[in-house]
């Protein structure tokens, strides 16, 4: 069975360009009900924090800066099959390769600077969430 929850950050580039009420609308549109929400600047070891299985790949200082650069807006979503749903709504890691229509195609600039993060399964879902909610704003 698979969970309905997914977890999502507009991502520093993107909220800079003033994407936020653009992709926002995107997820409603397409069928994902905002559970949570809040934006939020992290440090750059918050930011280590949170991309900790990444450590040791030759990008984590790379993307550890870019998502402390400036503020992000962190959201849980709610649908059937969200993960796997979500990942393909927002389309592949770098925008040049991500489907026509998708979030990354339509406001991602690069590879690291690729707009939004989606939960790659339920368990980093729920991990993220709790990252960033307390179980009362989640409600
Ligand atoms: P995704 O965000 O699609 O789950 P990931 O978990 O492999 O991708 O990587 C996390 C983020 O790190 C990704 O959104 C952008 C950045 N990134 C990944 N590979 C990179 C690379 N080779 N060079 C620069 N940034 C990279
Ligand atoms: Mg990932």
């Amino acid at each position: 069975m698979t969970g309905n929850i997914t977890f999502t950050m507009i991502k520093p580039s993107a909220f800079e360009a003033g994407y936020t009420g653009n992709i926002l609308a995107l997820i409603e549109q397409g069928g994902y009900k905002i559970k949570a929400m809040k934006k939020i600047c992290l440090s750059k070891a918050e930011a280590g924090l949170f991309y900790e299985m990444h450590f040791g790949k030759p990008f984590y200082e790379e993307l550890t800066s870019f998502m402390s650069s400036g503020p992000i807006v962190a959201a849980v979503l709610e649908k059937e099959n969200a993960v796997e749903a979500f990942r393909k709504f927002i389309g592949a890691t770098d925008p040049s390769k991500a489907e026509k229509g998708t979030i990354r195609n339509l406001y991602g600039k690069n590879l690291g600077e690729n707009a939004v993060h989606g939960s790659d399964s339920d368990e980093s879902a729920e991990r993220e969430a709790t990252f960033f909610f307390s179980l009362i704003e989640r409600s």
